[in-house]
Protein backbone atom coordinates (compact mmCIF):
# COMPACT_ATOMS: atom_id res chain seq x y z
CA UNK A 1 0.00 0.00 0.00
CA UNK A 2 1.57 3.50 -0.82
CA UNK A 3 1.35 5.92 2.57
CA UNK A 4 1.47 9.29 0.22
CA UNK A 5 0.17 10.86 -3.03
CA UNK A 6 3.99 12.40 -3.01
CA UNK A 7 6.72 10.83 -5.23
CA UNK A 8 10.38 10.54 -4.51
CA UNK A 9 13.23 10.43 -7.68
CA UNK A 10 15.91 7.59 -6.80
CA UNK A 11 18.78 8.70 -9.19
CA UNK A 12 21.00 5.76 -10.08
CA UNK A 13 20.61 1.87 -9.95
CA UNK A 14 23.99 0.88 -8.73
CA UNK A 15 23.86 -0.49 -5.09
CA UNK A 16 23.14 2.70 -3.94
CA UNK A 17 20.10 3.61 -5.97
CA UNK A 18 19.08 -0.09 -4.87
CA UNK A 19 19.52 0.25 -1.01
CA UNK A 20 17.25 3.49 -1.46
CA UNK A 21 15.07 2.16 -3.83
CA UNK A 22 14.44 -1.42 -1.35
CA UNK A 23 14.27 1.54 2.06
CA UNK A 24 11.45 3.99 0.66
CA UNK A 25 9.70 0.46 -0.77
CA UNK A 26 10.08 -0.61 3.19
CA UNK A 27 8.58 2.32 4.18
CA UNK A 28 5.36 2.23 1.64
CA UNK A 29 6.54 5.53 -0.16
CA UNK A 30 6.27 5.82 -3.27
CA UNK A 31 9.51 6.57 -5.77
CA UNK A 32 10.38 6.29 -9.85
CA UNK A 33 13.55 5.25 -10.60
CA UNK A 34 16.30 6.75 -13.20
CA UNK A 35 19.81 6.38 -14.31
CA UNK A 36 21.32 8.05 -16.77
CA UNK A 37 22.89 5.17 -18.60
CA UNK A 38 20.70 3.75 -21.29
CA UNK A 39 21.77 0.49 -20.29
CA UNK A 40 21.99 0.45 -16.19
CA UNK A 41 22.95 -1.98 -13.81
CA UNK A 42 20.53 -4.02 -12.17
CA UNK A 43 17.95 -3.23 -14.32
CA UNK A 44 16.30 -6.75 -14.06
CA UNK A 45 16.44 -6.87 -10.62
CA UNK A 46 14.96 -3.90 -10.28
CA UNK A 47 12.06 -4.58 -12.62
CA UNK A 48 11.71 -7.89 -10.66
CA UNK A 49 11.65 -6.40 -7.35
CA UNK A 50 10.02 -2.98 -7.52
CA UNK A 51 7.21 -4.43 -10.88
CA UNK A 52 5.34 -1.03 -10.28
CA UNK A 53 7.90 1.56 -10.39
CA UNK A 54 8.68 3.48 -13.21
CA UNK A 55 12.08 2.82 -14.55
CA UNK A 56 13.51 5.53 -16.59
CA UNK A 57 16.57 5.37 -18.56
CA UNK A 58 19.16 7.99 -20.63
CA UNK A 59 19.53 11.84 -20.22
CA UNK A 60 18.20 13.62 -16.67
CA UNK A 61 15.22 15.17 -17.80
CA UNK A 62 13.98 18.05 -16.05
CA UNK A 63 10.04 18.19 -16.01
CA UNK A 64 10.53 14.72 -14.58
CA UNK A 65 12.49 15.68 -11.67
CA UNK A 66 10.27 18.93 -11.20
CA UNK A 67 7.12 16.58 -10.74
CA UNK A 68 8.58 14.94 -7.60
CA UNK A 69 8.85 16.48 -4.35
CA UNK A 70 12.24 14.75 -3.06
CA UNK A 71 15.08 13.79 -5.20
CA UNK A 72 17.41 11.28 -4.21
CA UNK A 73 20.82 11.32 -5.93
CA UNK A 74 23.22 8.22 -6.14
CA UNK A 75 26.91 9.23 -5.18
CA UNK A 76 28.37 8.97 -8.66
CA UNK A 77 25.76 11.05 -10.18
CA UNK A 78 26.97 15.24 -9.67
CA UNK A 79 24.48 17.59 -8.11
CA UNK A 80 25.73 19.61 -10.64
CA UNK A 81 24.13 18.12 -13.36
CA UNK A 82 21.75 20.70 -14.86
CA UNK A 83 18.44 18.74 -14.68
CA UNK A 84 18.96 18.11 -10.93
CA UNK A 85 20.17 21.95 -10.35
CA UNK A 86 17.39 23.10 -12.17
CA UNK A 87 14.95 21.55 -9.62
CA UNK A 88 17.05 22.04 -6.84
CA UNK A 89 16.28 26.11 -7.91
CA UNK A 90 12.99 25.46 -8.27
CA UNK A 91 12.66 24.53 -4.44
CA UNK A 92 12.78 20.46 -4.90
CA UNK A 93 15.38 18.92 -1.67
CA UNK A 94 18.36 17.22 -3.00
CA UNK A 95 19.43 14.80 -0.86
CA UNK A 96 21.57 11.52 -1.26
CA UNK A 97 21.61 8.08 1.19
CA UNK A 98 23.67 9.20 3.98
CA UNK A 99 20.90 12.34 4.50
CA UNK A 100 17.92 9.64 4.88
CA UNK A 101 20.78 6.96 6.61
CA UNK A 102 21.21 10.14 9.10
CA UNK A 103 17.43 11.33 9.77
CA UNK A 104 16.82 7.26 10.79
CA UNK A 105 20.39 6.41 12.74
CA UNK A 106 19.49 5.80 16.49
CA UNK A 107 23.25 4.93 17.46
CA UNK A 108 25.99 7.52 17.67
CA UNK A 109 27.85 7.85 14.29
CA UNK A 110 31.80 7.73 13.81
CA UNK A 111 32.04 9.80 10.41
CA UNK A 112 35.20 9.13 8.41
CA UNK A 113 36.52 11.18 5.13
CA UNK A 114 39.89 12.34 3.51
CA UNK A 115 41.48 11.98 0.09
CA UNK A 116 43.43 8.51 1.22
CA UNK A 117 43.42 6.08 4.41
CA UNK A 118 39.57 6.14 4.20
CA UNK A 119 39.14 2.62 3.72
CA UNK A 120 41.58 1.51 6.33
CA UNK A 121 41.29 3.69 9.50
CA UNK A 122 37.01 3.19 9.04
CA UNK A 123 37.75 -1.21 9.41
CA UNK A 124 40.17 -0.37 12.18
CA UNK A 125 37.59 1.64 14.17
CA UNK A 126 35.38 -1.00 13.45
CA UNK A 127 37.73 -3.54 14.75
CA UNK A 128 38.24 -1.51 17.58
CA UNK A 129 34.35 -1.75 18.27
CA UNK A 130 34.29 -5.57 17.87
CA UNK A 131 37.20 -6.22 19.95
CA UNK A 132 35.14 -4.25 22.75
CA UNK A 133 31.92 -6.19 22.19
CA UNK A 134 30.08 -3.31 21.10
CA UNK A 135 27.72 -4.11 18.63
CA UNK A 136 29.09 -2.01 15.54
CA UNK A 137 28.29 -1.39 11.86
CA UNK A 138 30.90 -0.59 9.33
CA UNK A 139 29.87 0.49 5.66
CA UNK A 140 29.54 3.42 3.58
CA UNK A 141 31.85 4.13 0.44
CA UNK A 142 33.91 0.62 2.22
CA UNK A 143 31.14 -0.84 0.14
CA UNK A 144 27.82 -1.65 2.13
CA UNK A 145 25.47 1.59 1.21
CA UNK A 146 24.22 3.15 4.62
CA UNK A 147 21.14 2.05 4.12
CA UNK A 148 21.23 -1.30 4.28
CA UNK A 149 23.26 -1.36 7.78
CA UNK A 150 19.66 0.48 9.69
CA UNK A 151 19.34 -1.70 12.69
CA UNK A 152 17.75 -0.85 15.94
CA UNK A 153 20.31 -3.15 17.81
CA UNK A 154 23.33 -1.47 16.40
CA UNK A 155 25.43 0.68 19.17
CA UNK A 156 27.53 2.32 16.88
CA UNK A 157 27.92 3.12 13.51
CA UNK A 158 31.66 3.25 11.71
CA UNK A 159 31.03 5.16 8.44
CA UNK A 160 33.41 5.36 5.37
CA UNK A 161 32.01 8.54 3.46
CA UNK A 162 32.93 9.98 0.19
CA UNK A 163 33.25 13.47 -0.68
CA UNK A 164 30.61 12.19 -3.33
CA UNK A 165 28.69 11.32 -0.40
CA UNK A 166 28.60 14.42 1.45
CA UNK A 167 27.87 16.72 -1.45
CA UNK A 168 24.15 16.02 -0.47
CA UNK A 169 24.61 15.97 3.44
CA UNK A 170 23.28 18.81 5.58
CA UNK A 171 24.07 18.06 8.81
CA UNK A 172 25.54 14.35 9.74
CA UNK A 173 25.81 15.26 13.61
CA UNK A 174 28.29 12.48 14.23
CA UNK A 175 29.43 11.58 17.08
CA UNK A 176 33.11 12.49 16.08
CA UNK A 177 33.83 13.25 12.40
CA UNK A 178 37.30 13.54 10.57
CA UNK A 179 38.71 14.55 7.54
CA UNK A 180 42.40 12.31 7.29
CA UNK A 181 43.78 14.33 5.00
CA UNK A 182 43.23 16.35 1.76
CA UNK A 183 44.95 16.21 -1.76
CA UNK A 184 43.89 16.51 -4.97
CA UNK A 185 41.61 13.57 -6.26
CA UNK A 186 38.47 13.41 -8.23
CA UNK A 187 39.15 16.38 -10.37
CA UNK A 188 37.19 15.61 -13.31
CA UNK A 189 34.21 15.83 -10.99
CA UNK A 190 34.93 18.96 -9.42
CA UNK A 191 35.31 22.69 -10.86
CA UNK A 192 38.66 23.10 -8.65
CA UNK A 193 40.30 21.97 -5.39
CA UNK A 194 38.32 24.45 -3.08
CA UNK A 195 34.88 22.59 -4.35
CA UNK A 196 36.49 19.11 -3.68
CA UNK A 197 37.97 20.35 -0.16
CA UNK A 198 33.95 22.16 0.71
CA UNK A 199 32.44 19.07 -0.08
CA UNK A 200 34.59 17.26 2.45
CA UNK A 201 34.35 19.66 4.90
CA UNK A 202 30.11 18.78 5.52
CA UNK A 203 31.18 15.74 7.17
CA UNK A 204 32.02 18.45 10.70
CA UNK A 205 28.73 19.64 10.46
CA UNK A 206 27.04 19.19 13.70
CA UNK A 207 29.57 16.74 14.92
CA UNK A 208 30.24 16.60 18.79
CA UNK A 209 33.91 15.68 18.42
CA UNK A 210 36.23 16.38 15.56
CA UNK A 211 39.89 14.74 14.55
CA UNK A 212 41.77 16.67 12.45
CA UNK A 213 45.52 15.61 11.27
CA UNK A 214 48.15 17.92 12.88
CA UNK A 215 50.19 17.80 9.53
CA UNK A 216 47.14 18.97 7.43
CA UNK A 217 45.83 22.33 8.05
CA UNK A 218 43.33 21.50 5.12
CA UNK A 219 41.84 19.30 7.41
CA UNK A 220 41.18 21.61 9.81
CA UNK A 221 37.31 23.02 9.96
CA UNK A 222 37.59 26.82 9.59
CA UNK A 223 33.98 27.27 11.10
CA UNK A 224 34.28 24.97 14.85
CA UNK A 225 32.60 27.30 16.98
CA UNK A 226 32.55 25.50 20.30
CA UNK A 227 34.35 22.28 19.38
CA UNK A 228 38.03 21.70 20.31
CA UNK A 229 39.84 19.50 17.58
CA UNK A 230 41.41 17.24 18.61
CA UNK A 231 44.70 16.08 16.80
CA UNK A 232 46.59 13.49 15.12
CA UNK A 233 49.87 13.07 13.77
CA UNK A 234 53.44 14.44 14.42
CA UNK A 235 54.69 14.25 17.80
CA UNK A 236 52.71 13.78 20.89
CA UNK A 237 51.26 16.72 23.06
CA UNK A 238 48.31 17.63 25.47
CA UNK A 239 45.10 17.20 23.30
CA UNK A 240 46.50 14.85 20.74
CA UNK A 241 46.92 11.41 20.20
CA UNK A 242 50.90 11.52 18.42
CA UNK A 243 54.12 9.91 18.94
CA UNK A 244 56.65 9.48 21.65
CA UNK A 245 60.09 8.46 22.70
CA UNK A 246 59.89 5.52 25.30
CA UNK A 247 62.18 3.07 26.75
CA UNK A 248 64.51 4.10 23.50
CA UNK A 249 61.42 3.26 21.11
CA UNK A 250 59.02 4.96 19.58
CA UNK A 251 55.37 4.81 21.08
CA UNK A 252 52.03 5.86 19.79
CA UNK A 253 50.47 7.94 22.59
CA UNK A 254 47.66 9.49 23.99
CA UNK A 255 48.42 13.24 25.20
CA UNK A 256 52.21 12.23 26.53
CA UNK A 257 51.31 8.91 27.74
CA UNK A 258 52.96 5.82 25.83
CA UNK A 259 50.34 3.18 24.62
CA UNK A 260 52.04 0.70 22.45
CA UNK A 261 55.63 0.70 20.57
CA UNK A 262 54.58 1.60 17.12
CA UNK A 263 56.56 -1.46 16.09
CA UNK A 264 54.24 -3.60 17.28
CA UNK A 265 51.74 -2.87 14.54
CA UNK A 266 51.42 -5.34 11.64
CA UNK A 267 50.28 -2.46 8.91
CA UNK A 268 53.37 -1.40 7.52
CA UNK A 269 54.50 1.96 6.24
CA UNK A 270 54.95 5.12 8.06
CA UNK A 271 51.46 6.33 6.78
CA UNK A 272 49.99 3.22 8.64
CA UNK A 273 51.60 4.90 12.06
CA UNK A 274 49.05 8.15 11.48
CA UNK A 275 46.15 5.76 10.50
CA UNK A 276 46.57 4.20 13.62
CA UNK A 277 47.03 7.16 15.51
CA UNK A 278 43.64 8.55 13.71
CA UNK A 279 41.74 4.88 14.68
CA UNK A 280 43.15 5.69 18.76
CA UNK A 281 41.53 9.26 18.18
CA UNK A 282 38.27 8.33 16.57
CA UNK A 283 37.53 5.39 18.48
CA UNK A 284 38.74 7.11 22.20
CA UNK A 285 36.47 10.04 21.57
CA UNK A 286 33.34 7.64 20.65
CA UNK A 287 34.37 6.06 24.05
CA UNK A 288 35.72 2.49 22.79
CA UNK A 289 37.95 1.01 25.94
CA UNK A 290 41.50 1.69 24.97
CA UNK A 291 42.71 -1.94 25.74
CA UNK A 292 39.96 -3.24 23.31
CA UNK A 293 41.68 -0.55 20.47
CA UNK A 294 44.70 -1.38 21.43
CA UNK A 295 44.75 -4.90 21.11
CA UNK A 296 42.89 -4.39 17.56
CA UNK A 297 45.67 -2.57 16.70
CA UNK A 298 48.15 -4.94 17.30
CA UNK A 299 46.37 -7.52 15.92
CA UNK A 300 44.78 -5.79 12.17
CA UNK A 301 46.92 -6.92 9.24
CA UNK A 302 45.56 -3.90 6.88
CA UNK A 303 43.32 -4.50 3.95
CA UNK A 304 43.80 -6.03 0.56
CA UNK A 305 45.93 -3.89 -2.17
CA UNK A 306 46.83 -0.98 0.14
CA UNK A 307 50.55 -1.84 0.63
CA UNK A 308 50.38 -5.18 0.66
CA UNK A 309 52.92 -7.49 0.53
CA UNK A 310 52.76 -10.23 -2.23
CA UNK A 311 56.34 -12.23 -2.58
CA UNK A 312 59.62 -11.94 -2.95
CA UNK A 313 62.13 -13.76 -5.58
CA UNK A 314 65.34 -13.44 -5.71
CA UNK A 315 65.62 -11.31 -2.83
CA UNK A 316 63.38 -8.61 -4.68
CA UNK A 317 59.70 -7.81 -2.56
CA UNK A 318 56.60 -7.09 -4.32
CA UNK A 319 53.97 -4.53 -3.04
CA UNK A 320 50.24 -4.55 -4.12
CA UNK A 321 48.68 -0.60 -3.63
CA UNK A 322 46.71 -0.74 -6.17
CA UNK A 323 43.93 1.35 -4.21
CA UNK A 324 46.92 3.88 -4.95
CA UNK A 325 44.66 5.73 -7.36
CA UNK A 326 45.83 9.46 -6.49
CA UNK A 327 49.33 11.29 -6.43
CA UNK A 328 48.54 11.91 -2.73
CA UNK A 329 48.55 8.11 -1.85
CA UNK A 330 51.14 6.83 -4.10
CA UNK A 331 53.49 9.81 -2.59
CA UNK A 332 52.63 7.84 1.12
CA UNK A 333 53.27 4.65 -0.36
CA UNK A 334 56.02 5.52 -2.14
CA UNK A 335 57.78 7.42 1.24
CA UNK A 336 56.09 4.00 3.30
CA UNK A 337 58.41 1.85 1.80
CA UNK A 338 61.36 3.73 0.39
CA UNK A 339 64.53 1.66 1.81
CA UNK A 340 67.73 3.70 0.80
CA UNK A 341 69.90 2.76 -0.43
CA UNK A 342 67.94 -0.02 -1.90
CA UNK A 343 65.75 0.58 -4.78
CA UNK A 344 62.17 1.02 -4.81
CA UNK A 345 60.66 0.24 -8.50
CA UNK A 346 57.25 2.23 -9.07
CA UNK A 347 54.90 0.97 -11.46
CA UNK A 348 52.64 3.69 -12.00
CA UNK A 349 49.35 4.75 -14.37
CA UNK A 350 46.32 4.26 -15.83
CA UNK A 351 43.34 6.67 -16.06
CA UNK A 352 45.60 10.08 -14.32
CA UNK A 353 41.84 11.92 -13.46
CA UNK A 354 43.46 15.78 -14.63
CA UNK A 355 46.27 15.44 -11.68
CA UNK A 356 49.30 17.17 -11.80
CA UNK A 357 51.86 14.42 -12.18
CA UNK A 358 54.97 16.47 -11.32
CA UNK A 359 53.71 16.64 -7.86
CA UNK A 360 55.52 13.27 -7.98
CA UNK A 361 58.86 14.50 -8.90
CA UNK A 362 60.41 15.38 -5.42
CA UNK A 363 59.67 11.53 -4.29
CA UNK A 364 60.73 10.25 -7.18
CA UNK A 365 64.05 12.09 -7.32
CA UNK A 366 64.61 11.00 -3.61
CA UNK A 367 64.78 7.75 -4.17
CA UNK A 368 66.02 7.73 -7.36
CA UNK A 369 64.69 4.64 -8.88
CA UNK A 370 62.79 3.55 -12.06
CA UNK A 371 59.76 4.10 -13.07
CA UNK A 372 57.54 1.57 -14.78
CA UNK A 373 54.27 3.19 -16.61
CA UNK A 374 50.95 1.36 -18.40
CA UNK A 375 47.71 2.79 -19.18
CA UNK A 376 45.99 5.72 -20.80
CA UNK A 377 47.51 8.47 -19.08
CA UNK A 378 50.99 6.77 -19.53
CA UNK A 379 52.55 9.72 -21.96
CA UNK A 380 51.08 12.56 -19.85
CA UNK A 381 52.69 11.11 -16.78
CA UNK A 382 55.99 10.67 -18.86
CA UNK A 383 55.93 14.20 -19.50
CA UNK A 384 55.40 15.13 -16.21
CA UNK A 385 58.12 13.12 -14.53
CA UNK A 386 60.56 14.32 -16.82
CA UNK A 387 64.25 13.28 -15.60
CA UNK A 388 63.16 12.86 -12.28
CA UNK A 389 63.48 8.44 -12.83
CA UNK A 390 64.29 6.14 -15.35
CA UNK A 391 60.77 5.51 -17.33
CA UNK A 392 60.19 2.37 -18.81
CA UNK A 393 57.01 1.63 -20.94
CA UNK A 394 55.16 -1.07 -20.59
CA UNK A 395 51.76 -2.64 -22.10
CA UNK A 396 50.41 -5.30 -19.77
CA UNK A 397 50.25 -5.62 -16.39
CA UNK A 398 52.82 -8.94 -16.93
CA UNK A 399 55.02 -6.92 -19.14
CA UNK A 400 55.10 -4.04 -16.11
CA UNK A 401 56.09 -6.89 -13.29
CA UNK A 402 58.70 -8.42 -15.62
CA UNK A 403 60.71 -5.21 -16.82
CA UNK A 404 60.59 -3.99 -12.94
CA UNK A 405 62.12 -7.22 -12.02
CA UNK A 406 64.69 -6.82 -14.67
CA UNK A 407 65.94 -3.75 -13.30
CA UNK A 408 65.77 -5.02 -9.46
CA UNK A 409 68.41 -6.39 -7.43
CA UNK A 410 68.26 -8.38 -4.58
CA UNK A 411 67.01 -6.24 -1.72
CA UNK A 412 65.08 -3.51 -3.83
CA UNK A 413 61.48 -3.69 -4.00
CA UNK A 414 58.64 -3.33 -6.55
CA UNK A 415 55.69 -1.45 -6.01
CA UNK A 416 52.23 -1.06 -8.02
CA UNK A 417 50.87 2.29 -6.89
CA UNK A 418 49.58 3.89 -9.83
CA UNK A 419 48.07 6.96 -8.36
CA UNK A 420 45.35 6.47 -10.95
CA UNK A 421 42.14 5.26 -12.06
CA UNK A 422 42.21 1.45 -13.36
CA UNK A 423 38.91 1.95 -15.68
CA UNK A 424 41.18 2.08 -18.65
CA UNK A 425 42.58 -1.49 -18.26
CA UNK A 426 40.88 -3.54 -15.49
CA UNK A 427 37.46 -3.74 -14.23
CA UNK A 428 38.41 -2.08 -10.88
CA UNK A 429 41.30 -1.59 -8.34
CA UNK A 430 40.43 -4.95 -7.04
CA UNK A 431 40.69 -6.55 -10.45
CA UNK A 432 43.88 -4.42 -10.87
CA UNK A 433 45.70 -5.88 -8.09
CA UNK A 434 44.28 -9.26 -8.71
CA UNK A 435 46.16 -9.03 -11.90
CA UNK A 436 49.49 -7.24 -10.00
CA UNK A 437 49.49 -10.44 -8.12
CA UNK A 438 49.02 -13.11 -10.49
CA UNK A 439 51.51 -11.72 -12.59
CA UNK A 440 54.26 -11.73 -9.79
CA UNK A 441 53.22 -15.59 -9.41
CA UNK A 442 53.61 -16.19 -12.86
CA UNK A 443 57.40 -14.51 -12.70
CA UNK A 444 58.28 -16.33 -10.14
CA UNK A 445 57.14 -19.48 -12.13
CA UNK A 446 58.88 -18.65 -14.85
N1 LIG B 1 26.23 6.34 -12.92
C1 LIG B 1 25.76 6.91 -14.08
N2 LIG B 1 24.46 7.32 -14.12
C2 LIG B 1 23.62 7.16 -13.08
C3 LIG B 1 24.11 6.58 -11.90
C4 LIG B 1 25.42 6.18 -11.86
O1 LIG B 1 26.50 7.06 -15.06
O2 LIG B 1 22.45 7.57 -13.21
C5 LIG B 1 27.64 5.90 -12.87
C6 LIG B 1 28.49 6.78 -11.96
O3 LIG B 1 29.02 7.90 -12.62
C7 LIG B 1 29.56 5.81 -11.50
C8 LIG B 1 28.85 4.48 -11.46
O4 LIG B 1 27.68 4.63 -12.25
O5 LIG B 1 30.60 5.72 -12.44
C9 LIG B 1 28.46 4.07 -10.05
O6 LIG B 1 27.77 5.14 -9.42
P1 LIG B 1 26.69 4.87 -8.27
O7 LIG B 1 26.40 6.16 -7.61
O8 LIG B 1 25.56 4.08 -8.78
O9 LIG B 1 27.57 3.97 -7.31
P2 LIG B 1 27.12 2.74 -6.38
O10 LIG B 1 27.20 1.49 -7.15
O11 LIG B 1 25.86 3.06 -5.70
O12 LIG B 1 28.35 2.77 -5.34
C10 LIG B 1 28.47 3.92 -4.48
C11 LIG B 1 29.93 4.35 -4.46
N3 LIG B 1 30.34 4.67 -5.82
C12 LIG B 1 30.66 5.92 -6.19
O13 LIG B 1 30.64 6.85 -5.43
C13 LIG B 1 31.04 6.11 -7.62
C14 LIG B 1 30.79 3.24 -3.88
O14 LIG B 1 32.11 3.74 -3.72
C15 LIG B 1 30.27 2.85 -2.50
O15 LIG B 1 31.01 1.76 -2.01
C16 LIG B 1 28.80 2.50 -2.59
O16 LIG B 1 28.06 3.59 -3.17
C17 LIG B 1 28.19 2.23 -1.20
O17 LIG B 1 28.17 3.38 -0.42
C18 LIG B 1 33.06 3.28 -4.70
C19 LIG B 1 33.91 4.45 -5.17
O18 LIG B 1 34.59 4.33 -6.18
C20 LIG B 1 33.98 2.25 -4.06
N4 LIG B 1 33.91 5.59 -4.47
C21 LIG B 1 34.73 6.73 -4.83
C22 LIG B 1 36.12 6.60 -4.21
O19 LIG B 1 36.28 5.86 -3.22
O20 LIG B 1 37.04 7.29 -4.70
C23 LIG B 1 34.09 8.00 -4.30
P1 LIG C 1 40.68 5.28 0.78
O1 LIG C 1 39.52 4.46 1.24
O2 LIG C 1 40.61 6.71 1.25
O3 LIG C 1 41.00 5.15 -0.66
P2 LIG C 1 42.56 3.25 1.76
O4 LIG C 1 42.65 2.96 3.21
O5 LIG C 1 41.86 2.29 0.90
O6 LIG C 1 41.94 4.72 1.59
O7 LIG C 1 44.03 3.48 1.21
C1 LIG C 1 44.19 3.85 -0.14
C2 LIG C 1 45.62 4.18 -0.44
O8 LIG C 1 45.98 5.39 0.21
C3 LIG C 1 46.61 3.15 0.07
O9 LIG C 1 46.77 2.14 -0.87
C4 LIG C 1 47.87 3.98 0.27
O10 LIG C 1 48.54 4.11 -0.97
C5 LIG C 1 47.33 5.36 0.62
N1 LIG C 1 47.35 5.71 2.06
C6 LIG C 1 47.06 4.95 3.13
N2 LIG C 1 47.18 5.66 4.26
C7 LIG C 1 47.52 6.92 3.90
C8 LIG C 1 47.76 8.14 4.61
N3 LIG C 1 47.68 8.19 5.93
N4 LIG C 1 48.08 9.24 3.89
C9 LIG C 1 48.17 9.20 2.55
N5 LIG C 1 47.95 8.08 1.83
C10 LIG C 1 47.62 6.96 2.48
Amino acid sequence: MIATSKVKAVIGTGITGLSVARFLAAQGQAFILLDTRTNPPNLEKVQQEFPNVSIVCGELDANTLLSCDEIIVSPGVAVATPAIEQASAAGIPVVGDIELFVRYAKAPIVAITGSNAKSTVTTLVGEMAKAAGINVAVGGNLGTPALELLDDAVELYVMELSSFQLETVTKLNAKVATILNISADHLDRYENMRAYILAKLRVYFGAEHIVVNRKDILTHPPFAAGVKPIYFGGNADFGSFGLIEHEGKEFLAKNLTPLMAAAELKIRGRHNVDNALAALALGDAAGIPMDAMLSALKSFAGLRHRCEFVAEKNGVEFYNDSKGTNIGSTLAAIQGLARDPKQLIVILGGEGKGQDFTELTPALRAINSTVVLIGRDAPVIAAAIGDAATVVNADSMQDAVNKAFAVANNGDAVLLSPACASFDMFKNYEDRGEKFCAAVQELIAS
